[in-house]
């Protein structure tokens, strides 16, 4: 596996805002990240976010509410298991991340960081969002890396993505409160229109900016969907002091 981007890869990224990269992760390593990751559902391994803690379409309404108890991401994946420290900082994924962010570059262990995982009975709608929208850094310049540790489809929820969007600028009236983009808006109409589902094979690779708009649907399938997702900077890109994304040292690479 090559440890770079073609510069059409890079160009892709910088005008749509998303690269996959089809095999990236190892046979063996996906393995085992899977075998983590279903170990840790089983045990609800702490820490954890359950799927009513989002308050997402499709959420249970409380922790006490039937499926309140389903998890949604397993948080901290960096410091679960070598096999995601190591894949994390890996050759082929650091290379390409320094080719879209410079050559000096930190793993961000606030964000993302996690397994996220997509049960069949009680997986909530996530609406459409830009990462950056609650996180804190001098530039909104991130890039996110999404290991896909089985088939993502639409029925089991894949990722849909806004291509190009990362690089525009919406007025705060196209969004709503929470700041997701408002789908009943004739002026997001258009937009909406042009998306694309971020279909995976097992062991493919997303990379994404933080500020392209994505979205996901319900897991209709009966297999729980797993997927490792990771966050990176510029080292120059510092966290704001005092802010969510400052509460953990990152981890330089
Ligand atoms: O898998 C999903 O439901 C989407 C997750 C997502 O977009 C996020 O956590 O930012």
């Amino acid at each position: 596996m090559t440890e770079h981007f073609s510069q059409d890869d890079v160009a892709q990224f910088a005008r749509e805002g998303y690269r996959i990269v089809r095999g990236l992760l190892p046979v063996e390593a996906r393995k085992r990240m899977r075998a983590i990751a279903e170990r840790d559902l089983a045990a609800a391994a702490a820490p954890v976010e359950y799927e009513a803690d989002t308050h997402y379409p499709g959420a249970p309404e409380s922790r006490d509410a039937p499926g309140g108890r389903t998890v949604r991401r397993l948080l901290q994946a960096y410091a679960r298991d070598v096999v995601f420290s190591e894949w994390a900082t890996a050759a082929p994924v650091a290379g390409r991340l320094r080719q879209l962010l410079g050559p000096r570059i930190a793993l961000a262990q606030a964000h993302h960081n996690c397994v996220m995982t997509k049960d069949p009975a009680y997986s909530s709608l996530t609406s459409w969002h830009r990462d950056i929208r609650y996180w804190s850094y001098t530039r909104p310049e991130l890039v996110s890396v999404w290991f896909a540790l089985g088939g993502e489809r639409i029925d089991n929820g894949c990722l849909l993505l806004l291509p190009g969007t990362h690089a525009m600028d919406f007025d705060a009236s196209r969004l709503d409160t929470a700041q997701f983009l408002r789908t009943d808006l004739a002026e997001n109409a258009a937009l909406l229109r042009t998306q694309i589902a971020a279909e995976l094979e097992p062991g493919d690779v997303l990379f994404f900016h933080c500020r392209l708009f994505h979205a996901a649907g319900h897991n209709r399938t009966a297999r729980t969907k797993f997927s490792a997702v990771f966050t990176y900077r510029a080292l120059d890109n510092a966290p704001l002091p005092g802010s969510r994304s400052a509460g953990i040292p990152d981890i330089v690479l």
